[in-house]
């Protein structure tokens, strides 16, 4: 410490190029490698849950039992959903954020370097302890991603290491909305006020204050679980005096929320994208940043509704079922928005757009199934069966994934210095969309005609759609190869040099850097004028409005 006091250290001597090879991502500081290693991860989880869930279609292909013990599947399943969550969709949304807050706001880099470093170490290790419970007696948990005792409580020590690692997971995600929060609040080029950033920061930020408000929530669930099962505790065991109930209150209260931790950030890349493809600035800009935060609060006060059948006064059913719907007004807004933004634009359909189009339709279908889900007398027929499936794959796969691709295709030019193969990326595209709707959407009529989720075995009238959608699943699997393939030849020099500028439309400050973006950029912050150009682009309407004031 003294030393580097009584000596000076210029910026290039502290950054990474210091360490070579693997020590660079050990060590990593700069904020464009800890994203980058956000989104490795996050898409190697995103293999890993896949192949969870297409050994759940195998076996889902045909009636019968064919290759797995019903354990065996329920551990599947169960594995699947939180590697998905955990796992993948929500580091990638941090590798994002990471990756391009700064760049975004004008900042030279997150606001607490070295406790990114931890932020993003703390996933392997937590990673390694979901996959290792599947080799301890017992095996992995099997009691559903929403861990539901008795089930939970009684299963093996594979449910401790999934205990662990829920509570790697949530540091991991607390510290990581820490220096997202305090990057956005204080590190923005002068100029920027807050209603001027662009919408991903708006979305990040107030995705990383859910975080930080239901991450210890959960926490504290798997804790009590894990007294339960250990020091004699009975939080949730009924034979103690205590109620399993419980358990599924303090969850929801956290996993409500938390499907909007997924789904708020995707909410901003989309807002980035189609203003940029429309060559128009958005529409609403105002009303989208009041939507976002409506939706954040309303989110804390829906969680009965993943409850309905669990034997709750008709009052509370009613409360949190208008409640439930109210949250369609704001998401309302945003899908207005987002078409008026296209309305009338020079629409041009590159690989990003066309995912953040697919996004708003496929993201409102799961939007209206789960208005449907919402209504409590049809939950109770619902509860539980694979409507309940298709509509969450449309929220996620449809809409934090697809999201996520089109971050991938938006910014990879600024990000390898490369621009990807444009045929390549519509066919991923076009795969994907239609496999994705080949795969979930007999999901619907199955839930309907009353299939329940998490079994192994079906009744022979659900043959035909199950093996639809298993033959959906795979299809959209191999397509994956194509977006894998797509990223390393553009790694490797794509179709050729990206300029700064790839998009036409694109006119926020990440723009204003080189392509591939330089290991330190805005050492010192950007030209006001720069700032102000870039943001009447991106929202006009207010900018109007600050100009008269
Ligand atoms: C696109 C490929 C995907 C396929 C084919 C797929 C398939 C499945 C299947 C078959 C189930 C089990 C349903 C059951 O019987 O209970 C399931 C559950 C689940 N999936 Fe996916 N899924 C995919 C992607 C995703 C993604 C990207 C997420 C993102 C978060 C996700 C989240 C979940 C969750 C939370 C569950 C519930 C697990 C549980 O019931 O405990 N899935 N998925
Ligand atoms: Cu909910």
């Amino acid at each position: 410490m003294m030393t580097s006091l009584a000596h000076p250290h210029t910026h290039s001597e502290h950054s990474a190029e210091h360490h070579a090879g693997w020590a660079r991502w050990l060590y990593a500081t700069n904020h464009k490698d800890i994203g980058t290693l956000y989104l490795w991860f996050a898409f190697a989880m995103f293999i890993t849950g896949g192949v969870m869930a297409l050994c759940i279609r195998a076996e889902l292909f045909h009636p019968g039992m064919q290759y797995w013990q019903p354990e065996f599947f329920n551990q599947l399943t169960t594995l699947h959903g939180i590697i998905m969550v955990f796992g993948a969709i929500m580091p990638a949304f941090t590798g994002l954020a990471n990756w391009m807050l700064p760049l975004m706001l004008g900042a030279p880099d997150m606001a607490f370097a070295r406790m990114n470093n931890w932020s993003f170490w703390l996933l392997p290790p937590a990673a390694a302890l979901l996959l290792i419970s599947l080799f301890v007696p017992g095996g992995a948990p099997a009691g559903g991603w929403t861990l539901y005792p008795p089930l939970s409580a009684q299963a093996g020590m594979g449910m401790d290491l999934a205990i662990f690692s829920i509570h790697l997971l949530g540091l991991s995600s607390i510290m990581g909305s820490i220096n997202i929060i305090t990057t956005i609040l204080n590190m923005r080029a002068p100029g920027m006020t807050m209603l001027k950033m662009p919408l991903f920061a708006w979305t990040s930020l107030v995705t990383a204050y859910l975080l930080i408000a239901v991450a210890p929530v959960l926490a504290g669930a798997v804790t009590m679980l894990l007294t339960d099962r250990h020091f004699g505790t009975h939080f949730f065991n009924a034979a103690g005096g205590g109620d399993p109930v419980l358990f599924q209150h303090i969850f929801w209260f956290f996993g409500h929320p938390e499907v909007y931790i997924m789904a708020l950030p995707a909410f901003g890349i989309v807002s980035q994208i189609i203003p940029t493809f429309a060559r128009k600035p958005l529409f609403g800009y105002v009303s989208m940043v009041y939507a976002t935060c409506s939706i954040a609060i309303l989110s804390f006060m829906v969680w009965g509704h993943h409850m309905f059948a669990v034997g709750m006064p008709a009052t509370a059913q009613l409360f949190f079922m208008f409640l439930t719907m109210l949250i369609a007004v704001p998401t309302g807004v945003k899908v207005f928005n987002w078409i008026a933004t296209m309305w009338q634009g020079s629409m041009t359909f590159e690989t990003p757009m066309l995912f953040a189009i697919g996004f708003v339709c496929l993201f409102t279908v799961g939007g209206f199934s789960g208005l449907v889900l919402s209504i409590a007398p049809i939950d109770t027929q619902m509860q539980d069966t694979y409507y309940v499936v298709a509509h969450f794959h449309y929220v996620l796969v449809a809409g934090a994934l697809f999201s996520l691709f089109a971050a991938v295709y938006y910014w990879l030019p600024k990000w390898t210095g490369f621009m990807y193969h444009e045929g390549r990326g519509k066919l991923h595209f076009w795969w994907s969309i239609v496999w994705f709707n080949v795969t979930f959407f007999p999901m619907h009529f199955l839930g309907l005609a009353g299939m329940p989720r998490r079994i192994p075995d079906y009744a022979l009238q659900f043959t035909d759609f199950n093996a639809v959608a298993s033959v959906g699943a795979f299809c959209f699997g191999l397509g994956q190869l194509l977006f894998f393939y797509n990223v390393i030849h553009t790694i490797r020099g794509g179709v050729g040099p990206a300029p700064d500028k790839p998009w036409e439309g694109g006119n926020t400050l990440e723009w204003e850097v080189a392509s591939p973006a330089p290991h330190h950029t805005w050492e010192s912050p950007p030209d006001i004028e720069l700032v102000r150009r870039g943001l009447i682009a991106q929202a006009v309407e207010h900018e109007e409005e600050g100009d008269a004031r």
